[in-house]
């Protein structure tokens, strides 16, 4: 394995036309989008054969982006999906770092396939070590913008077109909260101006993705403030959706898409907390955070999940009485040790 290779060897590779897979992750964003599709143009552009796959269905909300229609969905054409994997020489994967994040069945498939050269594109912490080349870097805002340095690098920034700028700007902007979290960086803002340039539309793209709800989301998204609880002695905001209030507003996946933020949007509050019932009653759960607190780390602890500093996620099989109540359990202890640590460098 190489980490942050140098694009040589890669380069080299890329010069002959390949036939090329590129894997996004299960339950893919504007990140995993955005990136697979301008990825897939762009070595489209270079004469390679490409094929993008999303291990299952697309949320609506981003179907409009330029050139969803031709993501093969695994979950949906599995035989389709196996054979392309099969032809290809080179295997991208993208806006994760460990297979297990691919579902699986698909990861099966993956692990199989020894012979691949497999290329990690990613910046989620704690990268697993089954790609030949490794582009990890979890200070960079989102894998979009990694794709962008990496075009750049390939001496391929000219090729970026207004298809590509658009993916690559939504990208950036879904991972940044539109450019508000912390890991958004000079070079963000200016990868964002770049691909402006090259006819990303910020304005419309905001629209598209932000100012798009059915009635049935924004009913939903009414039902969940209803919902909020604030622990102030914990600065902690969470919220609670069972199946009952999902049903009610006829969920859609990706209806509940940013809620998890509007805890945050309170004052004091430094931790939010969205707590989903999937159908099947095991529990989902997102977490936000600002400044310091270990989102991740709490995640990881108690709920079986991870990601970043400020926002990750996680799951459980309890149900969501349980799981609410386990949360109220642990997170006075938690929130102690926190304070506990960071009084001394922070206060
Ligand atoms: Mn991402």
């Amino acid at each position: 394995m190489k980490t942050n290779p140098d694009l040589i060897e890669i380069k080299s590779i890329l010069e002959k036309p390949q036939k090329i897979s590129i894997v996004i992750h299960k339950n893919p964003d504007g990140d995993a989008m955005g990136s697979g599709l301008a990825l897939k143009k762009f070595l489209e552009k270079k004469g390679h054969e490409v094929w993008l796959i999303s291990p299952n269905t697309l949320p609506d909300y981003l179907k409009w982006l330029p050139g969803s229609k031709q993501i093969l969905i695994f979950d949906k054409d599995k035989k389709k999906v196996k054979q392309a994997l099969e032809q290809s020489q080179i295997i991208f994967t993208l806006d994760f770092n460990d297979l297990s994040r691919t579902g699986e069945d698909l990861e099966n498939i993956l692990n199989n396939l020894k012979n691949k050269i497999f290329v990690m594109i990613d910046h989620h912490l704690h990268p697993k070590n089954y790609a030949q080349f490794t582009f990890s870097d979890s200070n960079k805002s989102s894998t979009s913008e990694m794709i962008y340095d990496f075009i750049s690098a390939l001496n391929g920034a000219h090729a970026i077109d207004k298809d590509m700028a658009t993916n690559l700007y939504t990208g950036i902007m879904t991972d940044t909260g539109s450019f508000k979290f912390p890991a958004t960086t000079p070079h963000t803002m200016k990868v964002a101006g770049e691909l402006m340039k090259k006819g990303a539309e910020h304005n419309q793209i905001q629209i598209k993705i932000y100012d798009s709800f059915t009635q049935d989301k924004l009913g939903l998204l009414g039902e969940a403030l209803k919902r909020l609880h604030f622990l102030p002695e914990y600065k902690t905001a969470y919220i609670v959706l069972d199946q009952n209030a999902l049903k009610k507003y006829h969920y859609k996946k990706g209806d509940t898409e940013g809620f998890v933020n509007y805890g945050l949007a309170l004052k004091d509050a430094i931790f939010a907390v969205l707590f989903t019932e999937n159908e099947d009653g095991s529990v989902r759960i997102s977490f936000r955070s600002k400044n310091h607190f270990p989102a991740n780390e709490f995640a990881q602890k108690y709920f079986n999940g991870g990601g970043h500093l400020n926002a990750a996620g996680g799951r459980t099989k309890m149900n969501i009485e349980e799981a609410e109540k386990y949360f109220l359990k642990v997170l006075p202890k938690f929130y102690r040790e926190y304070q506990m640590k960071n009084s001394k460098i922070y206060d």
